[in-house]
């Protein structure tokens, strides 16, 4: 990494915390909107979480990482297979195609922040950095929301 690279990243770093109050990040072409988590029930050894990723741009990016404070990050997906639903973990990232907006959320894609030893607090937020393959690192807060009735549950979610 150059030197400028490191200064760039650190004046980015500076707009995304001032810009933070807007939960909206912006990396590129990629816009990272409304990352979130509900609130884990007592003993839940993972959480989830969901946003939306905008690519303004017109070539496909691609999400090829995302870390955490939590012990393991992972991007799954829940995928209905034979009547069962299951996680699948994302190992080759997630392509956003230029132009088009894909969504995390309930029952779909999902960051799963593993290895929680606290609840997931409402108001909590939980830093990540989600790294895309053209326009690079972000650092966005995923903020604890108060848990849905009929939100997925993810408390006995293992691996
Ligand atoms: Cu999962």
């Amino acid at each position: 990494m150059t030197v400028l690279k490191i200064m760039l990243a650190a004046v980015v770093a500076a707009l995304v915390y001032v810009y933070a109050t807007a939960h909206d990040y912006r990396v590129g072409d990629i816009s990272i909107a409304h990352p979130m988590s509900f609130a884990t029930p007592p003993g839940a050894v993972a959480g989830a979480g969901y946003m939306m990723i905008t690519n303004a741009g017109d070539v496909d990016d691609r999400l090829v990482s995302i870390t955490s404070a939590f012990p393991k990050t992972m991007v799954h997906k829940t995928q209905v297979v034979d009547g069962i639903s299951k996680m699948r973990h994302q190992t080759d990232g997630i392509v956003i195609p230029a132009g088009e907006t894909v969504t995390f959320e309930p029952g779909g894609l999902h960051v799963m922040f593993m290895g929680l030893e606290k609840p997931m607090k409402e108001g909590e937020e939980n830093a990540a950095t989600l790294t895309f393959e053209k326009s690079g690192p972000v650092e966005v807060l995923f903020k604890v929301e108060k848990r849905k009735a009929k939100a997925t549950d993810h408390s006995g979610h293992g691996d």
